[in-house]
């Protein structure tokens, strides 16, 4: 996909807020600072159009970046960030789950994860969320370029059997540092977008 065309349409906490118009959404899903915006970034080839953070924690809102005036990125504030007090982490379950549970143009959750390390209990119940609800998801174990080559193989397998992966999702190994697995995830998005 050839990207010249991306608009910061809303940042949204409600409902009544998310755009109107039915074009197909992909929704990022992981851990604080695992690397959603960069994947959105690198996707979409820009260096920081969805904000990264030095800091995790920083995307609070729902960002719905559209390109090319056909579908949109939905950035999602991480899970798993401890500085968060319980207040502000139920305001984020109410805000995601409201979100994926109910929004009809949504075709697929991408959910990021890291290829170094075994899912953390988070990474599973959010899988386990997304596929409770039957919800497509396309699983991105981001910063490959973070390990050697050689443990591409056997982390794969470690990320795929903690969350109980169903083999008729999609998974990619990326790396939004080298673009490794960029050509993949798309055709799995244009896929999911029928
Ligand atoms: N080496 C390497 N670093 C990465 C990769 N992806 C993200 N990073 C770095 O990881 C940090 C966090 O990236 P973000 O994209 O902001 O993470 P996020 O998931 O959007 O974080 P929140 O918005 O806080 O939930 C940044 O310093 C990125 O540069 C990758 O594939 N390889
Ligand atoms: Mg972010």
């Amino acid at each position: 996909m050839n990207i010249n065309n991306v608009e910061l349409v809303i940042s949204a906490v409600w409902k009544e807020q998310y755009p109107d118009g039915g074009l197909p959404e992909f929704a990022l899903a992981g851990r604080s600072n695992v690397g959603k915006s960069s994947f959105i970034n690198t996707m979409i080839r820009r260096k920081s159009m969805a904000r990264i953070s030095q800091k995790p924690g920083k995307t609070q809102t729902l960002n719905f970046y559209k390109i090319e005036d056909s579908f949109f990125f939905v950035d999602v504030p991480g899970y798993g960030f401890a500085k968060v007090s319980k207040k502000e982490r139920q305001k984020w379950g109410e805000m995601i789950e409201t979100y994926m549970t109910s929004r009809t143009p949504l075709k697929a959750v991408i959910q990021i994860v890291d290829l170094r390390h075994k899912p953390t209990e988070d990474d599973r119940n959010m899988y386990e969320f997304l596929k409770y609800y039957q919800i497509p998801t396309i699983v991105i174990a981001t910063k490959a370029d973070k390990i050697p080559r050689s443990k591409w193989h056997k982390n794969m397998k470690i990320v795929k059997e903690a969350l109980d992966f169903d083999p008729t999702d999609g998974f990619v190994m990326f790396s939004s540092e080298t673009k490794m697995g960029k050509e993949e995830a798309w055709q799995l998005i244009e896929e999911a977008m029928k």
